[in-house]
């Protein structure tokens, strides 16, 4: 059995811990100056590793029909993680089933870009193939972890579950 199947066949109830509100009021940091790649994936499941220096790293240019699984590292520097545009989030079509793993996220340094016209909260993600800090779309607005919320990212190679800021946001 494929080890993705069984994250995607589980539902947000199951596998994540406590849920925190994201903090999305205020404006966003002052941007980074982007000194190394911009990295671009497709709607399918891509791998992208970074260069030390500070990058861009858009695993998805759209909301998928199918589920994709991006795995992205950043490498050093200061680097921001595409999660969504101005239109929609990518990851946030297939449940638990699409996302982007995200293997490095230092949130002393770090953003992630996300779509401003929802809601987020983080919850710790502790499923035997994925492990890590989740950050999920209240994709119903009622505040609450519910069934129907969307997993976006998960922040994956911290042990203890990672606070981000409202200086590691970038809301488009
Ligand atoms: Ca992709
Ligand atoms: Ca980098
Ligand atoms: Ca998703």
């Amino acid at each position: 059995m494929a080890v993705w199947e069984n994250t995607a066949e589980s539902s947000v109830e199951q596998i994540v811990g406590e849920a925190s509100s994201l903090i999305s009021d205020g404006a966003n940091p002052s941007d980074i100056t982007i000194d190394g790649d911009v990295l671009t994936g497709s709607t399918y499941s891509d791998s992208m590793i970074a260069s030390d220096q500070n990058d861009v790293l858009i695993g998805s240019i759209a909301k998928a029909q199918s589920q994709q699984r991006d795995l992205l590292t950043g490498g050093g520097g200061r680097d921001l993680f595409v999660l969504g545009n101005k239109d929609q989030s990518f990851y946030s079509s297939q449940g638990m089933g699409d996302y982007a793993q995200i293997t490095d996220f230092d949130p002393t340094q770090d953003r992630l870009q996300l779509h401003s016209g929802s809601s987020y909260f983080t919850a710790q993600v502790n499923h035997p193939s994925l492990l890590g800090t989740g950050v999920f779309q209240d994709s119903d607005g009622n505040g609450l972890m519910s069934t129907n919320d969307e997993l976006i990212a998960v922040l994956s190679h911290q042990n203890s579950s990672v606070e981000l800021q409202r200086n590691n946001l970038q809301l488009v």
